[in-house]
């Protein structure tokens, strides 16, 4: 008989790397791409794979996300599949929050013993990858393995980002260590493919992705002092358990910080984007918000942009930026290297006219702006003459309006930006 397989989506933690997307709402519900979420593709990925039980695990349960969630993923009532989220809460018994990966696990291990699975799919929420997981419990189970761990192989300049193993000939974890230190990275390499080689990816990194067998999960979970996996559970289960490295090839990036993040989104609007927005057979899910198509009119010129639904662009040039649902851009502006979140609503026609004639800015940007480098969470009103210029000349700031790391400027949710500002 097939086994089956319950997947657990680790939504986030403090979300402070990716601040100040996540100052109003808790990570997996960060807009992506103009019109995804952050949660849609550890979901997305778990529907190409049939996966269709799914719980998200997250720190605080924000409107946002329970709204998208509700509104997404409808299955029919004859089957069993859903998406469910598990917040954080404080019970008699337990007055913390999730102390780390493990913890947030074990805290809501009474959630997921009600329901039959043979397999524990655990993923991380704030990766970048089209992945048929299908294939990786194959590999488990052919391998007689108790846990799997998807990993690649990664270059020096990565390595301390991530949890880094060995294997034996039979592709078995040997030992692992946790964001090892520049100086220890010398011990870690791996054998990898002349192609990897060529590319200096000669350390073997845990992609976060994990399977465990369904009694083996509950006997680690046991421990409370185990508080999350790269740290504890997956070192110390080494020796003692069968971890097979399951060895992927595609597209994957980790996209828990706003450098990352960014160039992610920003590398949609490539040629052949690595991540294929526009694959049938991997498909990515978000809510379905019969929008109108988007208008545009005066001189605008597009190039190497992706445009979503809804928006209204008026005499703009926009180069090399992602821009997000019902975005609204006045005449005359330019927008370069950024991402524009876009606006969870519209203002009607009398309210923009009663707008303009009291000075109040509308929502989007205004005209003869200039953007560069930036990033504009949703429903911000953007004035007229306003220049943003993002770069690495600019220090790391935090005000009120905008946060700046590593030179991207990012405006935080619903700010108001006034006429002539400039950074
Ligand atoms: P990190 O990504 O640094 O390393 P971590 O910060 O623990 O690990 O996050 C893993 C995932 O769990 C993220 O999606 C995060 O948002 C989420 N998460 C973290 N704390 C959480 C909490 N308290 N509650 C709910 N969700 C939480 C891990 C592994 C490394 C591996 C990298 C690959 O530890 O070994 O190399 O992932 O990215
Ligand atoms: P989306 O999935 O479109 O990004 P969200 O789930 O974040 O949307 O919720 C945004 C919702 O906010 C929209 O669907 C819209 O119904 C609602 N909304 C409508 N009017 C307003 C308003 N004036 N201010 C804030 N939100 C609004």
């Amino acid at each position: 008989m097939k086994k089956s397989t319950l997947a657990i989506i680790l939504g986030g933690g403090q979300g402070s790397r990716l601040a100040p997307l996540t100052e109003s709402r808790s990570k997996p519900a960060v807009p992506v791409a103009g019109k995804y979420r952050l949660v849609d593709i550890p979901i997305s990925n778990c529907i190409n794979s049939d996966i269709k039980r799914m719980f998200v695990l997250t720190q605080f349960n924000s409107a946002s996300l329970n709204q998208h969630i509700k509104n997404t993923y409808h299955f029919s009532h004859f089957s069993t599949a859903f998406v469910d989220i598990l917040a954080a809460e404080q019970t008699p018994d337990n007055p913390t929050w999730f102390q780390g990966t493990a913890d947030a696990v074990r805290q809501c291990m009474q959630h997921f013993m009600n329901h039959d699975f043979d397999y524990a799919l655990i993923l991380s929420g704030d990766q970048l990858y089209q992945m048929n997981f299908n294939e990786m419990i194959n590999a488990h189970e052919k391998s007689g393995a108790a846990i799997s761990i998807a990993t690649l192989p990664v270059n020096a300049k990565e390595a301390s980002e991530f949890g880094i193993l060995k294997t034996d000939d039979e592709n078995f974890i040997s030992s692992f260590i946790e964001k090892p230190a520049a100086e220890l990275l010398p011990d870690w390499t791996s054998e990898v493919s002349d192609e990897m080689k060529q590319e200096g990816k000669i350390y073997l990194a845990s992609m976060g992705i994990y399977i465990f067998n369904r009694e083996l999960l509950l006997e680690l979970m046991s421990n409370p002092d185990t508080k999350d996996f790269g740290k504890e559970i997956i070192p110390q289960a080494i020796g003692k358990h069968k971890i097979l490295s399951y060895q992927y090839e595609g597209y994957w990036t980790d996209i828990g910080n706003i450098d990352s993040f960014f160039e992610a989104n920003l590398g949609l609007t490539d040629d052949i984007p690595k991540f294929n927005l526009f694959d049938n057979s991997s498909k990515i899910y978000t809510r379905a918000r019969v929008l109108p198509p988007s208008k545009i009119t005066g001189a605008s010129t597009l190039d190497k942009s992706i445009v979503t639904e809804g928006c209204i662009i008026n005499g703009t040039t926009i180069k090399h930026s992602v821009i997000g649902i019902r975005s609204r851009i006045g005449f005359g502006s330019s927008i370069s290297n950024s991402y524009l979140m876009g606006n969870d609503f519209y203002q009607n026609i009398d309210e923009i006219r009663t707008n303009n004639e009291k000075g109040i800015i509308n929502i989007g940007i205004g005209e003869r702006c200039s953007i560069n480098n930036t990033i504009v969470d949703k429903n911000c009103r953007i004035g007229n003459d306003v220049t943003l210029n993002g770069g690495k000349h600019l220090e790391n700031t935090n005000t009120n309006l905008y946060t700046i790391k590593d030179g991207i400027i990012v405006v935080k949710k619903g700010v108001t930006i006034p006429d002539g500002f400039t950074i």
